[in-house]
């Protein structure tokens, strides 16, 4: 395989492209496999992150490993996989086993990596926000450089008191963290239109005195340029910005909603046709980088993945009950004995 950029679509080697796809493929499938799993009885609930692949996969290609911090939101499974996150322990947390990162405690996706920076996911929105912006605060405090924090949210968070703090905070002190909106234009039933006046979230930068972009978060390719530019600006300690990468959320929020109840089928239709899975697909066989057996061939692979870690870890063995105090109190697991 050449690692030498391909074709005039810019930087990217054929191996950071076909990472995309894989990553893309690889989140679609494992929100597949949570609605099955939902819908067998097997997992509480799921949440569906179809439509903000390419954000997911090309922000991951962004994030320099081991240096980087994240700061993701429950609708993230994708980024955390192609961030390092492994497979195996992303169905621990769905499925509740012993061996998850919380001890099976946690509600699904709302996972942590300390080993890979990756910080607990919260399920207040918008508290991740502040948190992001203290640890750039941090790194800034302690002279490092080259390092960058990404937070993410939906459009729906830019309505809450602290995302508005985090960004004027951010912007006073000149942190180094990437904001980074993944606005799919509903908040559960919420239209984005009865959420703000104005059309665009990146138009909140100029309040804050920092650069604001809009990018076409279908496009892994636009992601990818606009993510790392804002990646490396806080970096090289010039401060924080805010990207807003359109998309769309085709599923319900989560399998507890219907999003049947709020929008037509048409609208969702109308944007499923925009789809960035099979246009990034047909892109990278228009320009030569694979060939369709090739790309059957990683399809299955990925099938193959998911079905043996879901498959693996089922049969792992769920928490003791005379755990369900641990963490909780200092000292035994039993604290009435
Ligand atoms: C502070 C707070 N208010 C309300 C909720 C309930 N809630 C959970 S998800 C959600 C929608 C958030 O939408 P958005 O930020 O656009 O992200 P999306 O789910 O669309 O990706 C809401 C209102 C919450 N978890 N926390």
């Amino acid at each position: 395989m050449p690692t030498a950029p391909v074709g005039p679509r810019a930087e990217l080697t054929r191996d950071q492209l076909l990472t995309l796809l894989r990553s893309m493929l690889l989140q679609r499938a494992v929100d597949t496999r949570g609605f099955q799993l939902n819908r067998q009885g097997k997992i509480g609930i799921a949440m569906g992150s179809e439509g903000h692949e390419a954000i997911q996969a090309a922000t991951g290609l962004a994030f320099r490993r081991g240096i980087d911090l994240l700061y993701p939101y429950y609708r993230n499974t994708g980024l955390i996989l192609a961030c390092g996150f492994p497979l195996e322990d992303l169905f621990r947390s769905q499925l509740a086993r012993a061996a998850d990162r919380t001890g099976g405690r946690s509600i699904i996706n709302h996972i942590t990596a300390r080993d890979l920076g990756i910080a607990s996911i919260s399920s207040i929105i918008a508290a991740q926000c502040t948190h992001a912006v203290g640890a750039a605060y941090a790194i800034k405090l302690r002279g490092e450089t080259g390092r960058a924090v990404f937070c993410q949210f939906g459009e729906g968070a830019t309505s809450e008191g602290e995302w508005h703090e985090a960004l004027n905070f951010a912007a006073i002190h000149k942190v180094p963290v990437v904001f980074l909106c993944e606005n799919n234009r509903w908040a559960i039933s919420t239209p984005q239109e009865k959420q703000m006046v104005n059309p665009d979230v990146a138009s909140r930068a100029k309040g804050y005195g920092m650069p604001g972009a809009i990018v076409d978060g279908f496009d892994p390719l636009a992601v990818y340029a606009a993510v790392s530019e804002a990646r490396d600006r806080a970096a090289a300690g010039d401060g924080p910005t805010l990207v807003e990468m359109k998309c769309y959320r085709f599923l319900s929020h989560t399998t507890d909603d219907d999003d049947r109840t709020y929008r037509t089928r048409e609208e969702v239709q109308a944007q499923r046709d925009l789809d960035p899975l099979p246009r990034f697909e047909r892109r990278l066989l228009d320009d030569g980088i694979l060939t369709q057996p090739e790309l059957e061939a990683l399809r299955a692979e990925i099938k193959t993945t998911v079905d043996a870690s879901t498959d693996a870890v089922e049969n792992e063995p769920l928490p003791e009950p005379q755990t369900l105090y641990g963490n909780v109190y200092a000292g035994p697991d039993t604290p009435w004995l």
